[in-house]
């Protein structure tokens, strides 16, 4: 059974650019861990380097880890909540900037070797543009390849087994983040093909994208690509990241249905943005959902769903299977 994991960036007070205080209270590092750590059902955390985990806390951060039984599954080098990577981080113009963001990756590499961390996202929060022609892409995606590459390389000299995972998203913080859907993103892993390389797909992302989801993950599937997920919901407005199955539960049935076809085998993330209410809800309904969805699939699938999908042919039937697997499952 795949495991589920949870971004501490999530369990804490959380900001929007209307209220730029929140309406919640910070909570310190340490104290999110523990909540993820009391929550049944949650085995690992995801967090950012160095924002929430640096030299100055990875001690006691490994003890709470081992207190509460939880592993880092992602760690992530923070590299769009600073001043220089304001037009940019790893496809940045300037190379000091540049330079410095690939830095920072290689830093959150070390230091997931020390906590055996599976995967490190990279998400181009800020390689983008807002104008029109404000950004040149020919040599955004040079830049940002090259970046790639050199990170590569030094997960491979230091022998480190870490899946860099490539994270779409089409929009915010920029109106526009370079290679925002998932085609886009596949495109360019397969171009760098490199074992250690491959995608996190973010459902959220991918359906303020648009994007039909089944597709997405059955093409990155098609490559052997799909190495993280992050789990969330919204109604393809806006990135508002509900617990999953909250706006549709049908279709987080048809997201583990295809996950469960392609036997993938790694963690369920969770990315959550409780801005309103309490997190440890948020965590629980999370993990419900994504339980049940899971019994929901088994069902269909000893009712006949794969000979059903098989043509193409059977719309209504599998919508009637969908739902009275739904209602059977408890
Ligand atoms: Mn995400």
């Amino acid at each position: 059974m795949n495991k589920i994991s949870m971004g501490i960036w999530g369990n804490t007070n959380l900001r929007d650019r209307f209220n730029i205080n929140g309406f919640g209270e910070d909570v310190p590092v340490i104290d999110r861990i523990k909540q993820v750590g009391e929550t049944e059902g949650i085995d690992g955390i995801e967090l950012h380097l160095p924002t929430e985990i640096n030299d100055a806390n990875a001690d006691e951060i490994a003890r709470v880890l081992d207190e509460y039984n939880l592993q880092i599954v992602q760690l992530c080098g923070h590299t769009w909540t600073e001043k220089q990577y304001k037009f940019g981080a790893l496809a940045n113009s300037e190379d000091k900037i540049r330079s410095n963001a690939i830095d920072r990756v290689k830093a959150a590499l070390d230091m997931g070797a020390r906590f055996s961390v599976p995967i490190s996202v990279l998400w181009p929060a800020t390689d983008g543009n807002d104008f029109p022609m404000q950004t040149d892409y020919l040599s955004l995606y040079e830049r940002y390849l090259d970046s790639v590459r050199r990170i590569l390389e030094y997960l491979h000299q230091n022998d480190y087994s870490t899946k860099i995972c490539l994270e779409p998203k089409p929009f915010e913080p920029r109106s526009y983040i370079m290679m925002g859907t998932t085609g886009q993103a596949l495109c360019i892993v397969n171009e760098i093909d490199d074992p250690n390389f491959g995608i996190n797909l973010d459902i959220g992302h991918s359906l303020i994208a648009r994007e039909n989801i089944e597709d997405q993950l059955s093409l990155i599937a098609r490559y052997g690509k799909l190495y993280h997920t992050h789990f969330d919901d919204n109604d393809m407005q806006a990135d508002i990241d509900l617990p999953p199955g909250t706006i549709s539960f049908e279709r987080l049935v048809s997201i583990i249905y295809i996950l469960d076809e392609i036997a993938y085998d790694g963690w369920f993330g969770l990315d959550l943005f409780p801005y309103r209410d309490d997190p440890a809800e948020y965590m629980k309904l999370s993990v419900e959902n994504l339980r049940l969805a899971q019994q929901v699939v088994g069902l269909m699938n000893s009712k006949g769903a794969r000979q059903l999908r098989h043509s193409g042919a059977h719309g209504p039937e599998m919508s009637r299977l969908l739902r009275d697997c739904i209602r059977e499952a408890k």
